[in-house]
């Protein structure tokens, strides 16, 4: 397979062992991760050639960042390392029972964020690529960030590059004056593939779904597909939390007017949700290289999705063989 390009922001991340709350912690557990990034790691690891464009303060803190992703098999050498800027942070507060997970941000005048778009020659840096992914909190950070999103998918397009993205619509990220109702639809116009939800589309293209669950995946397929002719194929997932400590999840994937759906996965007890929508469209992207059927690639995306909630960091630790186990009906998990 060809190689996989991401492109975003890469932060540390901060987070208080097992339930503590932040302001009574002692300590704080460091990992990194960004949506972009976490999808390369995920296909790294799983032996897919991939390479993460970012850009890093040039201090140890966005040394220890970059070095993260290279542990996991990254190429980090097309990122910028570049003065006068911060690596952003994020801290995580693991909720538990009635008390759900928190997340404070703490990224404003990051390194990324002050990106110069100039500087990535995207022609030059996808000459090798077969798939750029990128996620909606990229343009979202800053205009020059969404300038430099356009500018890729733009080179993408000429290069005959799959594009995909994740289009992860996060309202509390929008902060710099241009709105993502305004700058999504056209950087989604040139993607092939996005994993979208009903709210996502409604929130960021207007667009109505049918109200009930699968028919409202695919009225929403239908509508984004018919607006954006470039996109052919649709996923997401549906969750289902039937009480505190049931959650499952299943795969949907509308793809030129055909519906697929996987059964439920059970994702309980949640060790660490964070990345499992990054887990899903990495292991779409294995599953769209290694297998014949669009069924296989869905599964092995819920699979891996599911198995990532058991992990802890953002990213998606698992090997192809742990899914394909379970694809094959065995979920007991019995040893391989
Ligand atoms: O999808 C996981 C991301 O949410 C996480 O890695 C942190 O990039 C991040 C963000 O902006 O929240």
């Amino acid at each position: 397979m060809k190689q996989v390009v991401t492109f975003g922001e890469v932060m540390m991340r901060l987070s208080p062992p097992l339930n503590y709350r932040l302001p009574q912690t002692a300590t704080l557990e460091v990992t990194y991760g960004g949506g972009d990034a976490n999808v390369a790691a995920a296909l790294a690891q799983m032996g897919v050639p991939a390479a993460h464009v970012g850009v890093f303060p040039a201090n140890e803190l966005g040394y220890a960042a970059a070095n993260h992703l290279r542990r996991y098999g990254v190429d980090m050498s097309r990122c910028l390392f570049t003065e006068g800027h911060r690596l952003g942070l994020y801290f995580l507060e693991v909720g538990a029972s009635l008390r759900p997970s928190r997340i404070v941000y703490d990224r404003a005048d990051s390194a990324f964020a002050n990106l110069d778009p100039a500087a990535f020659n995207w022609d030059e840096l996808l000459k090798d690529a077969g798939w750029l992914h990128w996620t909606g909190i990229t343009p979202a950070i800053s205009a020059a960030a969404a300038q430099a999103t356009a500018d890729a998918i733009a080179a993408a397009r000429r290069l005959g590059i799959t594009v995909s993205a994740d289009v992860n619509y996060r309202r509390n990220l929008w902060q710099y004056g241009q709105k993502a109702q305004d700058v999504m639809p056209d950087l989604v116009a040139g993607c092939d593939i996005v994993v979208c939800t009903e709210g996502d589309a409604d929130d960021l293209f207007g667009i109505k779904a049918e109200e009930n669950s699968d028919n409202g995946f695919i009225s929403m397929s239908q509508q984004l597909t018919q607006r954006f002719p470039q996109i052919k194929r649709v996923i997401a997932t549906r969750r289902q939390t039937q009480s505190a400590s049931h959650e499952r999840i299943c795969g949907l994937l509308w793809d030129q007017g055909e519906f697929f759906e996987t059964p439920f996965y059970d994702i309980s007890p949640v060790v660490d949700r964070i990345g499992g929508g990054d887990s899903f469209i990495s292991g779409f992207i294995y599953g769209d290289a290694h297998y014949e059927s669009r069924e296989q690639a869905l599964s092995f995306a819920t699979i891996a999705s599911a198995l990532k909630h058991t992990i802890h960091g953002d990213i998606n630790l698992v090997a192809p063989a742990e899914v394909e186990h379970l694809m094959q009906g065995n979920l007991t998990g019995r040893l391989l």
